[in-house]
């Protein structure tokens, strides 16, 4: 593997192009065959740097011709290698270029560049894609205006779609027909974006609060029109939020979305034509549950809040992706909250980061928000440049609190509209608008730097002859690959002292004269630091980190009463939750450690009785509850032990619930029954609450074997109306040895094998189930009609959904590596971004026991002996061989 290894780029090596390109002007005749590209470029020496040949990027280009001027180039006038075309000698310094390629869109099963799904043209550029379908100086600082003409078959592609504003179209004769856009904002060429298909729209528009009549249209293959309804009421949402919020209005007359079916992840923010996977549009009741169709409002609004942070104001290179990504994601999130309810998103949120993003920092693939190094940059979109990029922004929020926020951000728009800029330039904006904020900027860039979660522990002890709090905090960041010396972080603490009455203290510090109320925000800046608290009327329990302050791992001395203290009293409903979570996690853990150490599990009184009054609360706030009844995930758990005891984890999860289940029985179905469905369907915050509420109850009482709650599963799901309803129903039944299960599982199939996003569900539910024989069944699966492994959404559902199911992928006989390793050297060929992304599974095999270990490093190195390994399959499992 390591001869002719791919090389790494570095940040370091960055320098500005020795050529803008200023202008484009693409014409596609689009044939199935292949398909012509026409590329008229507008290039401008950078007086800047040295001198230097125009070096451009192209990758599986057939070359056609090179005019420069009105010379046509000979093979003598430049050079071509397989990733560079190189024209050494141009005359002046503004030239005009034409270039003409041949490609095959028909052929392109990587869905990246221009490819065909179900028929239908489509792109997907970012990050390196644009190489793929000309030669061009593929890198976001080059910024250009496009004109595009698109030219094919007015009967298979009635629909010519690309950036910007539709400024002519006409007849080409041959029953062909033509469309030209022109997109007046310039734009890197990664937000470049072409569909053409046959495809049907539903339209609505939005008046800006500047009096601007935006058209927005969504456009799907025929037959999803009555599918579309929530995207485009989440669109209009997003749109107003912007406004209210940021002061970000739209910048065009039209902005269009398209959903495709094979689309490698969520959906691409293209200028004013937004490129959707099906899963983040197409929503009816009875086809999507709570969770697509929150999904569906984040990922539109997300895409959507892209038009300024990411294409208005771009990242001068790859490195600085979180630049737009952390910021998109953290205002998507922010929106999600004002549209719902903000503690239960900011929970699912920070469960999501610990689930996978603390997993990626803590594994051989850790790298800084800001990496300084990549091999194939689609590797690095990640968890840790994406969700822990949005922490780092949410930080800045509560640092500088949101009026100083919002100061900062208008100030980065105020300096940079147009420019592709770093994430210091970022930084620099936050603090240049508050010069009095007395935040520490330079330690502050750390976030950016050092890879890894900071661990906080810490202590705190109450002196009731002074009447005095003092709370210790330590902070210990551990080496991660290429960073050994780490060096303490700015953390902010948003914390409250819990009195004895359950209420938050005034919080004084040592050396102030006024009290705060409530919560507020201190910093921990060194390795080890105390505050002291003063006229503190009782000992307090700490509540430290409300909303979860910062990316951070915390071991405090609480006592398990301190937890069911704060699980019942804290006024921050994150750490209400937190506690009955630090709580479940310490008693699991103990179970583990009694099973393995031969001892009977045998589950505390104490903690089924807190679950107890969670339930007996639930009323008051249903999908809180929710939350707060669901225990730690299996992966979760796995992160908290040395070694992971996959099946010790499991085992003592499966006891916990069962004892949950037989304890709470009667509550339990008083909730389900309190909560079932009345009058009409809503995906309203309460409404989604209760179902979710009511479908916990429900697998409680399954954990337990209760016939009850067998029956109800049945019923649930031979007559909800609702996906929600019958997909829960179904994988619980799934996951039992009910004898009605191979009845239900072929019925769902039946009634839905035409809908390919339901059948995704169906396939990923058996991929979970954590029946012994679930790999057989995967495996069938692989041979059913309704999978296509060339198809992302089917091999995340049923590949992506057995990898994340840990006693069947962890199986010590290491089975479970095989599978995957078979997976990922038929999806290398085939799509490496989706076989890399699979392969992340392998990369913490470290934490496993040594016979898993040795089957795990079999799979990997046979995985790393596939001839022509792609760079993204590559540079993941070099990394996890080596970390
Ligand atoms: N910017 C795209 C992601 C592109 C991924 C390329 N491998 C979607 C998003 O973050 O909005
Ligand atoms: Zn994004």
């Amino acid at each position: 593997m390591d001869k002719g290894s791919p090389k790494a780029i570095l940040l370091k090596d960055y320098a500005a192009p020795a050529w803008w390109i200023e202008t484009v002007d693409l014409s596609f005749d689009l044939r199935d065959g292949g398909t012509l590209v026409t590329s008229r470029l507008g290039v401008r020496r950078n007086l800047d740097v040295v001198r230097a040949p125009l070096v451009l990027d192209g990758q599986e280009l057939e070359l056609v011709s090179v005019t420069v001027g009105d010379r046509p180039l000979g093979p003598d006038d430049y050079a071509i290698t397989p990733d560079h075309l190189t024209i050494p000698d141009l005359p002046g310094d503004q030239v005009a270029i034409e270039i003409v390629t041949r490609i095959h869109p028909e052929k392109n099963t990587a869905l990246e560049g221009l490819y065909k799904s179900s028929g239908n043209y489509c792109t997907q550029c970012e990050a390196e894609g644009f190489r793929k379908i000309t030669y061009f100086q593929d890198r976001p600082d080059v910024m250009a205006k496009y004109r595009v003409r698109v030219e094919g078959d007015r009967a298979a592609y009635p629909v010519l779609l690309s950036n910007g504003n539709l400024v002519d179209q006409g007849d080409a004769g041959d029953g062909r027909h033509w469309a030209l856009w022109e997109d007046p904002w310039p734009k890197p060429c990664y937000l470049f974006a072409l569909v053409a298909g046959n495809l049907v729209h539903i339209e609505d528009r939005f008046r800006t609060r500047s009096g601007r009549d935006v058209t927005l249209r969504i456009y799907v293959e025929p037959g999803n029109e009555d599918k579309c309804a929530h995207a485009m009421e989440s669109l209009i949402k997003s749109m107003k939020w912007d406004e209210d919020v940021y002061g970000l209005e739209y910048d065009l007359d039209i902005f269009n979305i398209v959903a495709v079916g094979d689309f490698n992840m969520g959906a691409m923010e293209n200028k004013s034509l937004n490129v959707f996977n099906t899963k983040y549009i197409l929503a009816r009741p009875d086809t999507a549950t709570d969770t697509d169709f929150l999904g569906i409002e984040a990922v539109v609004a997300h895409e959507y809040f892209h038009n300024w942070t990411g294409n208005r104001v771009t990242c001068r290179d790859w490195f600085q992706l979180s630049l737009k990504e952390g910021l998109t994601v953290f205002r998507d999130q922010q929106f999600s909250a004002d549209m719902n309810s903000a503690p239960v998103k900011r929970i699912q949120d920070v469960t999501r980061l610990r689930q996978v993003q603390f997993a990626e920092d803590a594994g051989p693939t850790a790298h800084p928000v800001r990496p300084d190094s990549y091999i194939e940059i689609n590797n690095f979109y990640t968890p840790t440049v994406y969700e822990k990029g949005a922490e780092v922004l949410r930080m800045y929020h509560t640092l500088l609190g949101a009026a100083g926020y919002r100061r900062g951000i208008d100030l980065y728009f105020a300096r940079h509209d147009g420019q592709a800029v770093t994430t210091d330039d970022f930084l620099a904006a936050m603090r240049d608008a508050n010069p009095d904020a007395g935040v520490d900027w330079e330690q502050f860039r750390r976030w950016y730097a050092q890879a890894g979660t900071p661990g906080v522990s810490g202590e705190g002890s109450y002196d009731p002859a002074t009447h005095t709090y003092r709370l210790t905090l330590r902070q210990f960041l551990a080496p991660t690959p290429g960073q050994p010396v780490k060096l303490p972080m700015l953390i902010p603490v948003s914390l409250g002292l819990v009195g004895p009455d359950g209420k938050d203290q005034a919080l004084t510090l040592a050396g102030e004269d006024s009290a705060t109320a409530g919560t507020r925000v201190l910093a921990l800046n060194a390795a080890e630091q105390s505050f002291t608290f003063t006229e503190v009327p009782a000992p307090p329990v700490p509540s430290l980190f409300r909303g979860f302050s910062a990316p951070i791992k915390l071991s405090f001395d609480y006592s398990d009463a301190d937890l069911t203290f704060l699980m019942a009293n804290d006024s921050d409903p994150f750490n209400r939750w937190e506690a009955g979570q630090t709580l479940a996690s310490r008693l699991l853990l103990g179970l583990v450690a009694d099973r393995a150490a031969g001892r009977d599990m045998a589950v505390p009184k104490g903690f089924i009785d807190a679950m107890g009054a969670t339930l007996s609360r639930a009323s008051e706030d249903p999908a809180f509850a929710s939350l707060a009844l669901t225990l730690p995930s299996e992966n979760y758990l796995g992160q908290l032990m040395e070694v992971i005891d996959v099946d010790g984890i499991h085992a003592a999860r499966n006891l916990v619930r069962a004892a949950i289940g037989r304890t709470h029985r009667d509550a339990l179905l008083a909730a389900y029954r309190a909560n079932a469905e009345q009058g009409e369907f809503s995906v309203s915050p309460d409404a989604i609450g209760r179902r979710a509420l009511k479908n916990a109850a429900l697998a409680y009482l399954l954990a337990a074997d209760d016939a009850d709650g067998k029956a109800l599963a049945l019923a649930q799901y031979r007559t909800a109306t609702g996906m929600t309803d019958v997909i829960t129903a179904l994988a619980l039944i799934a996951d039992s040895d009910m004898p009605e299960r191979a009845d239900a599982l072929a019925t769902f199939a039946a009634k839905w094998k035409d809908e390919a996003l339901v059948m995704d569900k169906w396939f990923m539910i058996q991929a979970t189930s954590s029946r012994p024989d679930t790999l057989a069944n995967v495996t069938a699966l692989l041979s059913h009609p309704g999978f296509n492994i060339r198809n992302p959404n089917k091999v995340y559902s049923l590949v992506g959904g057995f990898t994340g199911n840990a006693v069947a992928f962890h199986a010590a006989d290491g089975s479970g590596y095989e599978f995957l390793a078979d997976r990922v050297i038929e999806l290398n060929k085939l799509n490496p971004q989706v076989a890399s992304r699979m392969a992340k599974s392998f990369a913490r095999w470290r934490k496993y026991d040594g016979e898993r270990q040795a089957a795990a490093k079999v799979a990997l190195e046979r995985v790393a002996h596939t001839p022509d390994l792609s760079r993204d399959v590559y540079e993941i499992i070099a990394r996890s061989l080596e970390g």
